[in-house]
């Protein structure tokens, strides 16, 4: 290995930055929304199509590929001491409808591409580097994010939920799984969960989906810790009747119910004493949906999270009071009040970090330690593997919208930041 240590590789290391933006624009055409906006559900046709790109890139880059039951995707490129347990890196390729083409594909796409400069420099992994393409990070189809990541965190109870679980069209995980090519002939998905210690050390690279490099000029983010996510399904329900003939004093309408938890929960958010807290309805419906019908039934889920997790769950056990007494008041049913996911926060493993930080000094890059709010695979990786994330600014900090952007600069940036920790990680 002509490369003891990895110092000497920085100055080798060659990005070919363009093919990498070739390979992020034709992936964004894998979508259900035309561009520039980017929609890639679990399992669905386009998902299936980016997978295979992937799966394609992969080969090209000489890594051998497995599947697992859920459809993550594993390259891996064996070490001269194959034995060693190896390191990892990955991300995801699917988006919620109407974002962009950056999320999770940076470190998917960039990953293959670190490996891509390690070969042209000569490099020799001593563990063996793997790349994984988490199934689905996004909770759009089946209401839950970090799907693949969770199982192969060994997550029972949702590998057992996943048995029963339906998409919004009443198709099972599992008939879409298979529609996909997934889950053969086992309804069993514990094959999935990944033992212990798979990892020696897991990194992922992200765009920051917030504004602070960008608005400080720094190139690269050293992720500390994954704040908490959690969310929470309600509906509420009521008589409904004609918009014209009950009259206001009649009425238990459900919509105004969910109206007032939907204000409660910014009020609760906004009291908790932390602007590290932050709480969103994203979905809001009303049935039957038609402006001269009072709402009967009102769906709303809300996404709540925190750096700190007692914080972030005080706020939901004030939210789950407003909605008794809204219930009371408006004398409407709770019919569901149902916590989806309450996860935990990370702690990234101090010596990734080091190596994070070593890196970005040797390829001469401003760096800034950070918290990640979004939330990653990595999150889920961090219960069995030593984790670190690493973040590339992004335009005013969007994300999950079409104007979602990182330059080709940034992103060779971090898939160099990411290569030379891969080495270093490798040599350790
Ligand atoms: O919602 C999130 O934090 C992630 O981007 N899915
Ligand atoms: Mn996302
Ligand atoms: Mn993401
Ligand atoms: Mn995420």
């Amino acid at each position: 290995n002509p490369f003891k240590s990895s110092d000497s590789i920085s100055n080798s290391l060659s990005v070919d930055a363009q093919a990498l933006q070739e390979q992020i624009d034709e992936l964004s055409t894998f979508s259900d929304a035309p561009a520039p906006s980017v929609t890639r559900i679990l399992y669905t046709e386009n998902d299936v199509l980016a997978r295979r790109y992937i799966k394609n890139l992969m080969g090209l880059a000489g890594l051998s590929v497995r599947e697992d039951a859920v459809g993550n995707i594993f390259g891996r490129w064996d070490g001269y001491e194959p034995e060693l347990t190896a390191v990892a890196t990955g991300s995801h390729i699917d988006a919620i409808p109407y974002s962009g083409k950056y999320d999770g594909v940076v470190g998917v796409l960039g990953a293959i591409e670190a490996i891509n400069a390690l070969k042209r420099s000569g490099f020799k992994p001593k563990r063996s580097l793997e790349i994984i393409l988490f199934t689905s990070e996004e909770p759009t189809r089946f209401g839950i994010g970090c799907l693949g990541s969770r199982l192969l965190a060994g997550g029972e109870t949702l590998a057992e939920a996943l048995k029963t679980m339906v998409d919004g069209q009443n198709i099972s995980f599992l008939e879409a799984a298979r529609s996909a090519g997934y889950a053969r002939d086992e309804d069993d998905l514990s094959s999935v969960f990944l033992k212990k210690d798979s990892y020696s050390a897991f990194v992922e690279l992200h765009i920051e989906q917030g504004p602070i490099l960008e608005k400080e000029g720094i190139s690269i983010g050293i992720v500390t810790n994954i704040a908490a996510p959690a969310s929470i399904k309600v509906d509420f329900e009521g008589n409904g009747g004609h918009a014209g003939g009950v009259l206001m004093p009649e009425r238990n309408d459900a919509g105004l119910a969910a109206a007032e938890l939907t204000l409660a929960v910014e009020k609760h958010v906004m009291d908790s004493g932390s602007i590290d807290t932050v709480g969103t309805v994203g979905i809001l419906e009303l049935h039957p949906g038609a402006i001269n019908s009072i709402p009967s039934k009102a769906h709303l889920e809300i996404d709540v999270r925190d750096i700190d997790e007692d914080r972030r769950n005080a706020v939901i056990e004030k939210i789950h009071n407003s909605a008794k007494s809204i219930t009371k008041k408006r004398k409407v049913t709770l019919s569901v009040f149902k916590i989806i996911n309450q996860d935990p926060p990370a702690q990234s493993e101090n010596s990734i970090i080091k190596a994070m930080e070593a890196a970005s000094k040797e390829l001469n890059l401003t760096r800034k330690y950070m918290v990640s709010r979004a939330y990653h695979d990595s999150l889920f990786m961090a219960r069995i593997s030593p984790m670190g994330m690493i973040f590339i600014p992004c335009y005013k900090g969007y994300s999950h919208k079409p104007e979602e952007y990182a330059s080709p600069q940034d992103i060779e940036n971090g898939v160099k930041v990411l290569a030379l920790t891969l080495a270093k990680l490798s040599l350790s």
